[in-house]
């Protein structure tokens, strides 16, 4: 990307914005660039001065007040002397910097006139972390953090419990740490010791930094599934007592929280409050996915559960257990999502209807649960939303179980074609995951990440042909390598 001469917003640009007007020049950005915001955006420019390295004072970028535009509506406009956003909230103004901040990038800071009008399509932008099967370092996740808000990400949910290793420490149940956020090789290596919590600081700080840059942390408790970590730590809260082990084989296991013991729902109510009081963000997910009941089907306190509740079906102690859930995160002011299993063998008795539900399990427990009113956040593992799938399918590519294509997430839409105008609108956005079974280093991480984050950036903020999408490929491959992120380069079929 030398010739920057020639370039224009249009080719320097990804996302693609709503609307775009070429002008006259360029804006050369240098060490001496000023930075200066009407009150309300002193914080966004304190910002913007910090992750441009420009001091304040001058008003060579300008944050000012526009009022009648919507939450993430900005107004970006660059002549050759001067660059002013306006928007009518810091969250706007955030999004019209984290445009110009890539155009500074793509630009190597000679920026071409014009101007920018935009805003996004959906309003959940998201990205999932698997931090259990594998722990990534908070570096690691405020580096993704900060790549994703300046493509105009806004969700970042972390999963933070699993099978193989809990992450968040919960005060008054020490075993937490000691226990389940280690990991112990038995099958596959040397008996080494993996995993830890993550610390109240290091949550705090990842907390602030995603704020700073408006992205809401969606910290995710698993229940009653991908259980086996607390198990271990507190066997107790199994239906067989244990024993059990922080497993360090993947899959799915029919060791699950039992659903007839009132110590673990002490314990649930527990790590529910402590988990709403560390996040600002007015989420909390519960799990829910590829939860066995076969433990349930011989438990005592399990079938006595489902006798008091009047449950007809074992399945619905899973619902009777989501709704159980749901009720103490809306106690903390929070709204739960659910993976899209939450809704199986509920139709006689009904859910929260202020569930969220995350559809993976291809797009149709998306379209069941907006058929039920509820609020959705599509992820289809069949559409391009899983990036722990490889890039193609080959041999020698990494990643696990399947296959997502840049195509498919170059073409993916929150709102297939099949879902009915009503339905649509209960869409809130999608979302791309990572899961880290085979994933063991940040490297690898990004690897799987890019360009496939960067395309659904795209998707999300103002969806596109495939071919225009493919066809910025060596903007995003630039972009990447500007901000030391590792990319796959390979073909596009
Ligand atoms: C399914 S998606 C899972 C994860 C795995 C993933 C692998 C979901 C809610 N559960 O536990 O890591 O597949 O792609």
């Amino acid at each position: 990307m030398q010739n920057t001469m020639n370039r224009s917003l249009k080719d320097l640009l990804f996302p693609t914005p709503l609307h775009l007007e070429e002008g006259e020049g360029f804006f050369r950005l240098s060490n001496s660039t000023t930075i200066a915001a009407e009150t309300l955006f002193e914080e966004t420019a304190q910002t913007a001065s910090e992750l441009l390295g420009l001091k304040q004072g001058g008003e060579d970028i300008l944050f000012k007040v526009q009022s009648g535009l919507k939450e993430e509506e900005y107004i970006l406009s660059i002549t050759k002397e001067q660059i002013v956003i306006k928007a009518s909230t810091a969250e706007g103004a955030f999004r019209g910097f984290s445009t110009l901040r890539r155009l500074i990038l793509a630009s190597d800071r000679m920026i071409p006139a014009g101007i920018i009008s935009d805003q996004p399509s959906f309003e959940w932008r998201g990205f999932m972390l698997d931090c259990c099967r594998h722990f990534l370092t908070p570096a690691f996740i405020k580096k993704m953090i900060d790549t994703a808000s300046l493509f105009g990400m806004n969700r970042f949910h972390w999963h933070l419990t699993d099978d193989q290793g809990w992450r968040i420490p919960i005060d008054g149940y020490p075993r937490i740490e000691s226990v389940a956020s280690k990991r112990i090789e038995l099958n596959y290596t040397d008996g080494r010791t993996h995993g830890r919590l993550y610390t109240k600081e290091e949550i705090a700080d990842i907390e602030a930094f995603a704020k700073k840059r408006h992205v809401i942390v969606v910290p995710e408790i698993e229940t009653p599934g991908h259980a086996n970590a607390l198990l271990a730590a507190y066997p107790e809260f199994g239906c067989t007592k244990g024993p059990y082990e922080v497993q360090d084989r993947w899959g799915i296991f029919d060791e699950v929280m039992c659903a007839g013991n009132d110590e673990l729902f002490a314990f649930l109510e527990e790590a529910v409050a402590q988990t709403a009081k560390l996040f600002s963000g007015p989420y909390l997910h519960i799990g829910g996915d590829e939860a066995p009941h076969t433990a349930w089907k011989t438990c005592p306190d399990c079938l006595k559960r489902m006798k008091e509740e009047k449950l007809t079906h074992i399945d619905e102690l899973q619902g009777w257990m989501t709704t159980k859930v749901a009720q103490m995160v809306a106690k903390h002011g929070k709204r739960a999502i659910g993976w899209d299993e939450v809704l199986d063998g509920t139709e006689n008795m009904g859910l929260p209807s202020d569930l969220i539900v995350q559809s993976w399990r291809g797009s149709a427990g998306g379209l069941q649960a907006a058929k039920r009113g509820h609020y959705v956040i599509m992820s289809p593992n069949t559409d391009g939303c899983y990036l722990d799938y490889k890039h193609v399918d080959s041999e020698e590519e990494m990643g696990n179980l399947g296959v997502s294509t840049i195509e498919e997430v170059a073409r993916f839409t929150p709102t297939p074609p099949q879902m009915d105008e009503e339905a649509k609108k209960f869409v809130l956005g999608a979302q791309v995951n990572l899961w880290t079974e085979k994933i063991t280093t940040s490297r690898q991480a990004e690897y799987m990440l890019f360009p496939r984050l960067l395309v659904m950036a795209q998707q999300l903020w103002y969806p596109q042909e495939l071919e225009a999408n493919l066809a910025k490929r060596p903007l995003l491959e630039d972009l990447c390598n500007k901000l030391d992120l590792v990319c796959y380069r390979g073909p596009s079929a």
